[in-house]
């Protein structure tokens, strides 16, 4: 057994795994507070411009470990409730939350809060053998990890509710044609999909890219007077930046600007 969460940064490009194969990525505590550090490894440090996340061995993640579960509900564990709290809330919080781009490259199931994981990013890159499962209902549980606010975004208010509550598995060409993945690929072809668009991120306007995921969380609970206001301060902050000021000189010289994220 090797630590449940492996952290590798190449070309500014964090890529954290889910690293509990035999388990399918299933998340017990140390898996949920090494993704945690994981996240927040990658949002303190400003040469990280991309983010992949992703799982090892044939799923993505199939959400709470239910042995783990089991054990702390049969012993009445004093956390054995709180996980979403202590746990689910903040990881879904950093990976929105997170000031550059994210992309879910998603090599197998994705099931219940490991759904949501996948939704929190900004790209979701998914294999062929990849699935989404909406678990909750099936265990008796509500909707938890940010789905009830990210999959209604995502494929509609009446998808996102016959998701839920009927939690039956989405494979990944109906995830595609619902938009619920930007792309599917053949699974020997995921990483390397992954890693160019994330590096492709990894060299734009991080600073801009920071400012527009702030725009579009911001707007989607905010009315157009709001949005616009905090458009507006948001685009005085981009065009602070140094990126802003070399890409207009670029374009007047008609040459390609070199973003250095700032
Ligand atoms: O308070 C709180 O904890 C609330 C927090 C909630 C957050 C959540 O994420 S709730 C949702 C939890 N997840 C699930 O309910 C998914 C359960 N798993 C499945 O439905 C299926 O396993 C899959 C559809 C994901 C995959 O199916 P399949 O046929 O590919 O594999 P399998 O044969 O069902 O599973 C393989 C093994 O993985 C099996 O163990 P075994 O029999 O080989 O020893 C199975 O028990 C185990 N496994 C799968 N999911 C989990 C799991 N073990 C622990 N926890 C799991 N979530």
């Amino acid at each position: 057994m090797g630590d449940p969460v492996l952290y590798h940064l190449e070309g500014g490009v964090a890529t954290v795994t889910l690293n509990r194969p035999e388990a399918l990525n299933a998340c017990d505590v140390a898996l949920k507070e090494g993704l945690l550090q994981a996240l927040d490894q990658a949002t303190g440090d400003a040469t990280v411009r991309a983010v992949v996340l992703t799982g090892a061995g044939r799923a993505f993640c199939v959400g709470q470990d239910l042995r783990e579960h089991r054990d702390r509900l049969g012993e009445r564990h004093p956390n054995a409730l709180d996980t979403v709290t202590r746990h689910y809330n903040p990881i879904v919080s950093a990976l929105t939350n997170l000031a550059k781009p994210t992309v879910a490259a998603v090599n197998g199931v994705a099931a219940g809060a490991g759904a949501g994981f996948a939704f929190g990013c900004d790209f979701r890159v998914a294999s062929a053998n990849a699935s989404f499962l909406l678990a909750f209902a099936g265990i008796g549980l509500s909707a938890d990890s940010g789905t009830s606010w990210t999959l209604q975004r995502l494929v509609g208010y009446a998808k996102a509710t016959e998701l839920l509550l009927l939690a039956e598995p989405v494979a990944a060409a109906e995830a595609l044609a619902l938009g619920l993945v930007s792309q599917v690929v053949p699974l020997e072809a995921l990483a390397s999909t992954a890693a160019a668009l994330a590096g492709r991120l990894a060299t734009g306007p991080t600073a801009a890219y920071a400012a527009i995921k702030e725009a579009l969380s911001f707007a989607a609970t905010a009315s157009l007077h709001d949005t616009l206001a905090r458009e507006a301060v948001l685009q005085e902050r981009a065009g602070a930046t140094r990126d802003h000021h070399n890409a207009v000189a670029a374009f007047l010289a008609k040459t390609r600007p070199v973003f250095e994220g700032r």
